[in-house]
């Protein structure tokens, strides 16, 4: 196969309706996505050797998890080499990394604990993303942290939200890249309960506590994350969309995240992205694939994926949108999820700037309706896979077909060593 070729063709077809595929390739090397670190060990961590807590489940049992720091860092090193375009760090404080006899709980972690991680990142010229961990933990009372009416279990999670400010800004420092901080709590009820507005009452003040610790805001962009309902807490959740929504935009600096796992079944993020980018200078998301519920996963290259891209393209708006992917799936090899997640991202966006976006807005002004739905149909078939294939290419990385290979072997020569 004559892949130069079969990229000439590509642009120029392409070019036939505007696009200019080079440029594209271009602008997307430079765009940061964020790799979860917790698709590697099943959201476990390194910090407690509970359960996982918080509504959220793994499911499956597939061998060869990581179990250390190392493992965690080499297993994502192999994964890192497989994806083309800019990557950042997505860490979770519970991956905090303790010395020998070491530890402290999470109201009292520093920036040491995460030294390693930082060195991860600047080796490979990533930035950092941080979340402080409000599940998995004993001192989650009855399924609540920062909502909980308990005031020493309150004052507990607060210190936590605190100390990772404190954390996410060492992050920024070190890396040179802001931190986004993103906050989520899987605090809610299983049944009906008598009291639907004092837990929010609660959370806006544990958050309003958590972002009074000083912080540069140009280096930390705190996020609330909504949620509709977790395992176990299918009655209420306290962090809902209209909660998230309300607080973000009434605390200047503070950033909405979506999560497209988070609504119901026909509520499409790739809607709501526009929506709040009327309001919000910059918004945050979490890219998986639910489901029929937040089953996290491993996103693939389908239709409201190519939207939700497309709606950030579209609108400029690749510098104002904080992506992240949020999966696990702990049923199939777990650098391969690593893998396609990114990659399918990565497609989703290179597809979105192969878009002559500014021909169909104007033909949608026009009203030619028509016009439109022929073209934007008759694009699906266009030759993508070829631009995509010298997009691999030009970022060093394996294309299509040719890196699954890669993780076998890694699979049978490490992974299967663990046991
Ligand atoms: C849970 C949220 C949250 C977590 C991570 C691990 O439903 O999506 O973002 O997945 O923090
Ligand atoms: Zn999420």
């Amino acid at each position: 196969m004559d892949r130069e070729k079969n990229y000439a063709m590509a642009r120029e077809m392409y070019s036939g309706i505007g696009v200019d595929t080079d440029a594209a390739m271009e602008q997307l090397k430079n765009v940061p996505v964020s790799l979860h670190c917790w698709q590697g060990d099943d959201v476990t961590g390194f910090d407690h050797d509970g359960p996982l807590t918080g509504g959220i489940q793994t499911t499956g049992n597939y061998p060869g998890k990581a179990r250390t720091p190392d493992e965690l860092m080499q297993d994502m090193a192999q994964a890192l080499a497989l994806m083309p375009g800019k990557k950042k760090l997505n860490l979770h404080a519970s991956y905090a990394i303790f010395g020998e006899g070491e530890f402290v709980d999470r109201d009292r972690i520093e920036p040491k604990h995460f030294e390693k991680w930082v060195a991860f990142a600047k080796e490979r010229d990533m930035g950092i993303d941080f979340n402080p961990t409000f599940f998995s933990h004993d001192k989650v009372k009855d399924g609540l942290t920062l909502s909980a009416p308990d005031e020493g279990t309150r004052k507990f999670w607060i210190e936590h939200g605190k100390a990772c400010i404190r954390i996410s800004e060492y992050f920024a420092k070190e890396t040179g890249i802001p931190c986004v901080m993103n906050i989520w709590t899987g605090d809610g009820y299983k049944d009906i309960p008598a009291d639907r507005m004092g837990p929010r009452l609660r959370y806006r003040d544990s958050l309003e506590q958590i972002l009074a610790e000083p912080f540069d805001r140009q280096l930390v962009k705190p996020c609330v994350e909504s949620k509709v309902f977790g395992i176990g807490v299918e009655s209420y959740t306290a962090g809902s969309a209209e909660f998230t929504l309300s607080f973000a935009a009434s605390h200047p600096g503070c950033l909405p995240l979506m999560d497209n796992g988070h609504y119901h079944p026909t509520e499409m993020v790739s809607d709501k992205i526009p929506a709040l980018l009327v309001f919000f200078p910059e918004i945050a998301l979490h890219i998986t694939r639910p489901v029929r519920w937040d089953s996290d996963h491993v996103v693939l290259f389908d239709d409201e994926t190519k939207e939700m891209a497309k709606e950030i393209v579209r609108n400029n708006a690749l510098g104002r949108v904080y992506m992240a992917l949020d999966y696990f799936d702990a049923g199939i090899n777990r650098i391969a999820a690593w893998t396609v997640g990114f990659r399918s991202w990565q497609k989703a966006l290179l597809l979105a700037l192969c878009t002559p976006n500014a021909a169909f807005k104007k033909l949608q002004d026009e009203n030619q309706m028509t016009k439109l739905m022929v073209m934007q149909e008759e694009l699906k078939t266009y030759p993508f896979g070829a631009v995509w294939d010298e997009y691999c290419r030009r970022c060093g990385v394996p294309v299509d077909g040719m890196w699954l290979d890669m993780v076998e072997k890694y699979e049978k020569e490490v992974l299967s060593a663990r046991r």
